[in-house]
């Protein structure tokens, strides 16, 4: 392609084209970073290749300052790698197409049962469940009914399925509701092995809090499943210092098999001793034992050349155009993008835990451009539906955003089932795969999107674990629920009348002490006490900028008896002293988005400013990118009134 047709497919201008090709062709010292914008595509293999391709066609690889660089996204995916954590591997970073990698694996274990194809790919495993051909099914650590995509399809694959174990370090996810056995395992905290990062290096990683419960770890799980069903001999463990060994071993063999050098060489940790395994300080594969008996490893690989293929010269790999499988159309004018949030890891079952991190986004959202926010009649703040091609629906709060491409939106994919109504993305996405990797297309649905018209908006709290859900109450078109420190919250909206006065002790679980309504203006607040004590607060109005802050209403739960000042503040449904923080964007400092904005009106013009009057962002960091945002648009005019 040219550079002008490029400009074109990227909406870029040309000019910019042109100097990026200067500027990587002049530039020797280049890594490219990518993650998953380009694995997560039905060309996600070329798109990858592509990359690599430009490195080794310029020499640019293993040199200091210069290679590809995937960044991959689980802390430990190269630790699952060498361990065959994939289903179209061997152990060992040994793939089923390399000669005589199988027959060696089968040897070491001594087992003739290795199958002789590879296992299927996530996606088509669920296919799979789905037609009835596998009957049971172990799933652990991984939370696929709602990362996968067509996750209404995974979700009944799931039901239908005969047997379901899931191994987790939570009770209750959109997966653990499945499942026919659910067996408490261990999270990272509390548990003892190793991880490997990116570059290749092992690390130990130490328990520092108990096993709580009946909790055991994931290996002494399997072990003692493998033993149970007459395997106990292949699967003697003790600790994981016995895995770890017998790793280190198969990755010897790997080496023997391959008749040559591989990267993946470990083998001489395999007489590591308990103390010396104990004490293993972090390495990179390749590793050898120096004649004094000390551990090295391997910091550079590649700078000579070397590559893993039977000569050692590297492979351009052919590559071709493809577009996305799915592609807007009248129906489905939008191009769905789908991503991470900052606060926020994958499917939310362990971050959604902690208030602070929630206070970032609080809710499932959709970003769009204000050209298409118009169009459709959509403002800041309001609810929205996108509608995809299999009717798979996601109901978010409107955001408003000139950093969205127009014709496009961006929608999290952290909400589920168990945080919200219709929240989760993937119900948007269709199961279209790389032919390659079997990776699902999940940046790159198509949905319509239209408002969701609200007559009233509504945010109940109650106290934590009060076995409430949305449902038994009310006939809420839409619920999203934050735990916050001292209570738990839900925001709601729903179209259909409701008497309040007739209904609020529904919601409250109990009969209401404090009412305060204007029903002719749609505005409605009530509390439940006992004994002095706040039990539940329900507030209703017409539109949800208007329902208040919640920080100091999740005080008051705090409160053994509230104050008779609390008491008249939740009929005003306003703090003591006032002041809406708003979003809370510095999670370090708690700093919320309306004093950010007021900082910049007042004069801060720069990060470092806003840092100096409010502190935000001096500490990790992480919130910089949206400072920067907020400076840009509340330093335009028009903009300042959103804010
Ligand atoms: N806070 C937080 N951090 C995380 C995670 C988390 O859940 N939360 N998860 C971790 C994991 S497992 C992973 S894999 C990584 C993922 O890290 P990233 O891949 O960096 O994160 P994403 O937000 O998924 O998507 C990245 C970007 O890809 C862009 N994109 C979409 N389509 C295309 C395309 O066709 N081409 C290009 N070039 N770009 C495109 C999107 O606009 C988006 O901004 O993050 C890791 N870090
Ligand atoms: N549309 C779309 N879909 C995507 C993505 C996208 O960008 N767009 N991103 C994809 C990517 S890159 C990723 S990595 C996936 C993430 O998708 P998942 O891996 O499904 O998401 P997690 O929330 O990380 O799920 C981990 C589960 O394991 C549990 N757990 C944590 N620690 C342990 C442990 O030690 N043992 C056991 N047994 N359980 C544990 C957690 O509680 C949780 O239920 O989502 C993918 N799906
Ligand atoms: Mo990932």
């Amino acid at each position: 392609p040219s550079a002008r047709s490029v400009a074109e497919q990227c909406d870029l201008p040309v000019a910019d084209v042109e100097t990026f090709y200067q500027w990587f062709a002049q530039t020797p010292r280049t890594v490219t970073g990518f993650s998953q914008g380009i694995n997560q595509a039905s060309a996600g293999t070329d798109k990858c290749n592509s990359i690599i391709n430009c490195h080794l066609a310029t020499g640019r690889v293993g040199l200091p300052g210069a290679g590809p660089f995937s960044l991959t996204g689980q802390p430990n995916a190269m630790g699952g790698r060498e361990v065959g954590g994939l289903a179209n591997t061997l152990a060992a970073h040994m793939d089923y197409d390399s000669p005589g990698a199988r027959t060696s694996v089968a040897r070491f274990w001594g087992t003739d049962r290795i199958p002789e194809v590879p296992g299927l790919k996530a996606v088509e495993l669920f296919e799979a469940v789905h037609r009835g051909e596998i009957k049971v099914l172990w799933i652990m650590g991984t939370n696929p009914a709602v990362s996968l995509p067509e996750s209404a399809h995974v979700r009944e694959a799931l039901a239908r399925c005969p047997m379901v174990i899931v191994s987790d370090c939570m009770a209750e996810t959109d997966t653990t509701a499945y499942a026919d056995i659910l067996l408490p395992a261990a999270g990272w905290g509390e548990k003892d092995g190793t991880v490997t990062n990116s570059e290749r290096c092992i690390s130990r990683q130490r328990a520092f809090l108990p096993l709580p419960g009946e909790v055991k770890p994931d290996w002494w799980i399997m072990a003692n499943v493998a033993r149970e069903l007459g395997y106990g001999k292949a699967f003697d463990y003790r600790k994981p210092a016995d895995i770890f060994r017998e790793h280190a071993a198969l990755s010897g063999i790997a080496v023997q098999a391959s008749g040559s050098r591989r990267q993946f060489d470990i083998d001489c940790l395999k007489t590591l001793s308990d103390f010396d395994y104990e004490q293993l300080q972090p390495v990179q594969w390749p590793v050898s034992l120096a004649p004094d008996g000390r551990i090295t490893g391997t910091s550079r690989l590649f700078d000579q050349g070397g590559f893993a293929t039977p000569d050692g010269r590297a492979r351009l790999v052919p590559i071709h155009t493809v577009n996305a499988g799915q592609q807007p159309s009248s129906a489905q004018p939008l191009v769905v993008n789908a991503g991470r949030i900052r606060d926020q890891w994958h499917t939310m079952t362990r971050t959604a835990l902690a208030p602070r991190l929630l206070a970032h986004r609080q809710e499932p959202f959709i970003e769009v451009h204000p050209n298409d926010a118009e169009a459709l009649t959509l403002a800041e703040g309001e609810l929205g539906r996108l509608t995809g091609r299999n009717g798979g629906e996601y109901v978010g709060r409107i955001r408003v955003t000139s950093d969205q491409r127009p014709g496009e939106v961006f929608v999290p994919i952290h909400w589920n089932s168990q945080f919200a109504s219709k929240g989760t993305a993937t119900d948007l996405m269709m199961a279209v795969t790389d032919p390659v990797s079997g990776q699902p297309e999940g940046k790159h649905g198509v949905a319509r999107l239209q408002p969701v018209p609200s007559r009233w908006h509504a945010r109940v709290m109650r106290r934590p674990a009060s076995g409430w859900q949305p449902e038994l109450a009310s006939p809420a078109g839409y619920w999203a629920r934050q735990p916050l420190s001292h209570s738990e919250s839900w925001w709601l909206a729903g179209n259909q009348p409701v008497d309040w006065e007739l209904e609020a002790d529904a919601w409250l679980g109990g009969a209401a002490q404090v009412v305060m309504g204007d029903v002719a203006c749609g505005r409605f607040r009530a509390a439940r006490i006992v004994d002095g004590q706040l039990q539940a607060v329900l507030l209703v109005a017409p539109s949800a900028s208007e329902l208040p802050d919640l920080a100091w209403l999740d005080q008051c739960f705090e409160a053994e008896c509230l104050s008779p000042e609390q008491r008249q503040c939740l009929l005003a449904a306003r703090a003591v002293d006032g002041e809406n923080t708003g979003a809370l964007v510095c999670s370090c400092f708690q700093v919320g988005e309306n004093q950010i904005a007021k900082a910049i009106q007042a004069g801060d013009d720069s990060v470092e400013a806003l840092g100096q009057a409010l502190k935000c962002g001096t500490n990790c960091g992480s919130c910089i990118p949206e400072l920067r945002g907020l400076l840009s648009n509340c330093s335009a005019p028009e903009a300042a009134e959103v804010s």
